[in-house]
């Protein structure tokens, strides 16, 4: 089976998708924005999940074209959205640490927005830590210039990676989302209630909003409320769904 000869096809056949998994403010209750998570449906193949295309796309090349299309899908999108929900913040967009490392990448994200007539305001992007392993610092001004366009920035994956807290506190970003491993068994396992707990406080110290990934149970969402999280994501609340379903998600839950 040879999904690599088959992805530049994929986008000139409509065959990528986007769909939303939003994410709820815990004071609030209200839906503090949408990720969105790639989904291709292949006419043979059938559905072909984002953990096997990606990498693929990552050793090819693909994934930048692959990427722009992502951005500017989620931007259109998020216009559509903004007519079922006003007040419907933010999209968050996964960025590939091959993306996010190519000399031009700034650039191509503010001619996207251009292009888009997007608001900056509505757009975050999620990285990960592995963005520092390279050239830290010059991730770091690239992370500043990425600001500078008014944009938001997520720590995506946070605890899985090698950052080390020196460069965290430097970082300009704006969220920090717990990896979904750390929620897992946070009722159970000491050690990981223990994590959770230090990270929010800790981000907390240091400016930052926390996001917990995978919540799936009402114990965990009970811990997280009581440890002040800020935001929850989760089969819990809902599952990533195609635009049409968030689309109505949305406008009931208004
Ligand atoms: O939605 P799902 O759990 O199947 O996603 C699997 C993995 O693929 C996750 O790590 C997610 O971040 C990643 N992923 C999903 N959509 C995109 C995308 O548009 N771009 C990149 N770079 N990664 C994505
Ligand atoms: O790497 P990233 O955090 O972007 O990955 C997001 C992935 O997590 C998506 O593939 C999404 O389908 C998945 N996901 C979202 N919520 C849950 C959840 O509550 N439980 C599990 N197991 N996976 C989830
Ligand atoms: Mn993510
Ligand atoms: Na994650």
């Amino acid at each position: 089976l040879n999904i690599r000869n088959h992805m530049q096809k994929a986008i000139e056949g409509n065959e990528f998708t986007l769909h939303y998994q939003p994410k709820f403010d815990l004071r609030s209750q209200r839906c503090s924005g949408i990720e969105a998570l790639a989904r291709w449906h292949h006419p043979i193949m059938g559905e072909i999940s984002p953990s096997r295309f990606i990498p693929v796309a990552e050793q090819t090349g693909f994934i930048i074209s692959f990427s722009e299309w992502a951005l500017r899908q989620a931007c259109k999108d998020f216009k559509i959205l903004q007519k079922a929900d006003p007040e419907l913040p933010s999209v968050s967009v996964n960025i590939s640490v091959l993306h996010f490392l190519r000399d031009n990448f700034v650039d191509s994200i503010r001619e996207i927005l251009r292009e888009a007539e997007f608001e900056p305001a509505c757009l975050d992007l999620e990285i990960t830590e592995s963005v520092l392993l390279s050239d830290p610092e010059d991730s770091i001004k690239k992370m500043r210039a990425l600001k500078k366009l008014g944009l938001s920035l997520s720590l995506d994956d946070f605890g899985t990676g090698f950052s080390s807290f020196s460069y965290l506190k430097k970082l300009p970003i704006d969220t920090l989302k717990i990896d979904r491993s750390f929620i897992a068994d946070l009722t159970h396992e000491k050690g990981d209630a223990a994590i959770v707990q230090g990270i929010i406080s800790m981000s907390h110290h240091l400016g930052l909003r926390v996001v917990a990934e995978g919540v799936e149970s009402k114990a965990q969402l009970n811990f997280l409320q009581r440890a002040l999280c800020d935001e929850i994501q989760g089969f819990l609340k809902a599952r990533p769904m195609p635009l049409q379903a968030i689309e109505s998600f949305m406008s009931q839950y208004r």
